[in-house]
């Protein structure tokens, strides 16, 4: 949209310029500035954020943090496109975008492919694309300026060695583990799987079973209902998000089986939204690693270095930590970097952003 005024503006001053040029002798472009109203009202910058949905409380604190940062009152004009998980509605919220010349396209992709047609067409229509927290896979990575978001495989490694070191050190000889996968094909889920699979190897866990709960509160209750009636023997769930762990959890308890230290079943998590991380301080998950939804800030950045003509980086991860409901593992360390665990207390909630 600016950029539609900006080419009318330069148009209008060229042929100003051009008058001038032929010896009209009136204002040059220069001094044309002098009849800039206001001296330089500055245009809003219009970003067209196509969203994943609304499937869980990360989402959701996701939503809120971009909405809070792409304010009118921070100079922007936000269109927010809630795509309720499916690929096509982003796709076609991107094409709508294009069609309404936005001035950045930002994209939360539900799944890491199929976006090469549609990231194409942006290309060619001059909008810059920033994808924000889950990862795209395409043949060319000049369809998008910038990512950044979380490293999903380091977050299921740091909870796998939290795992691994919680199991020795509370004598836990067998680990019979279920994975609620998150939606299948979205980054998160991918890295997440991948970091249990290769744990499972390397430590000998029997891993029970592996279904996707969709990231959803649900869909990871009617997972773990169906996965109980097996009656096979379970003594860890791994939930790939903080939803999928409280639908568990409903499930593990109308079983008549007991989470938490104490209990019949070790529940794990992803996140860390208000009410997870409320969750693990009171045991009923055990260990909580973290993933930062508070992107709103973090894309800001990017657009303002494109604003002012700079390079962004093309990939920018997030830190994160991990939490849990004792102190039994004070660190874990992968590939030579020690991650410090915290125990979680009130002063630990009350202090965090989200
Ligand atoms: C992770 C994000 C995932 C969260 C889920 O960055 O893509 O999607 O872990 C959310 O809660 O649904």
């Amino acid at each position: 949209m600016r950029k539609k005024i900006l080419a009318t503006a330069l148009s209008l001053t060229m042929a100003a310029t051009l008058l001038v040029g032929c010896g009209g002798g009136g204002q040059d472009a220069s001094s044309d500035k002098s009849s800039d109203k206001g001296g330089g009202d500055k245009k809003e910058i219009v970003v067209g954020f196509s969203q994943v949905g609304a499937e869980s409380d990360w989402r959701t604190a996701n939503s809120e943090s971009m909405k809070s940062t792409f304010s009118k009152e921070n100079g922007y004009e936000l269109i927010f496109d809630d795509a309720q998980q499916k690929q096509e509605n982003q796709i076609t919220a991107i094409r709508n975008f294009i069609q309404q010349e936005v001035d950045y396209i930002i994209l939360a992709p539900v799944t890491e492919t199929g976006w090469d047609t549609v990231l194409k067409e942006a290309k060619d229509a001059d909008i810059p694309v920033i994808i924000v927290d889950r990862m795209v896979e395409v043949s060319d990575d000049s369809l998008y300026t910038a990512w950044v978001g979380s490293n999903f495989k380091l977050e299921g490694q740091k909870a796998c060695e939290w795992l691994k070191a919680y199991a020795e050190a509370k004598g836990i000889k067998e680990i019979n583990i279920v994975d609620i996968q998150g939606t299948i094909g979205a980054s998160a889920q991918i890295g997440r799987t991948e970091a249990l699979n290769d744990a499972v190897k390397a430590n000998g866990w029997n891993l029970v079973a592996q279904q996707t709960g969709e990231f959803t509160q649900a869909k990871g209750q009617e997972v773990m209902e169906s996965i109980l009636k097996k009656g096979d023997d379970i003594n860890v769930v791994y939930c790939e998000n903080d939803n999928e762990a409280f639908g568990a959890i409903d499930a593990i308890k109308a079983a008549g089986k007991k989470v938490g230290p104490d209990g019949d079943i070790l529940v794990m998590s992803f996140d860390t939204v208000k009410d997870g991380i409320t969750k693990t301080m009171e045991g009923e998950i055990i260990c909580n690693t973290e993933c930062n939804p508070l992107h709103g800030s973090r894309v800001e950045e990017i657009i303002k270095k494109l604003e002012d003509g700079g390079t962004p980086d093309k990939q920018a991860y997030v830190e994160e930590g991990i939490y849990a409901h004792s102190d039994d593992v004070a660190k874990v360390t992968i590939d030579g970097t020690d991650y410090e665990v915290t125990k979680v207390t009130q002063e630990v909630i009350d202090k965090r952003a989200y």
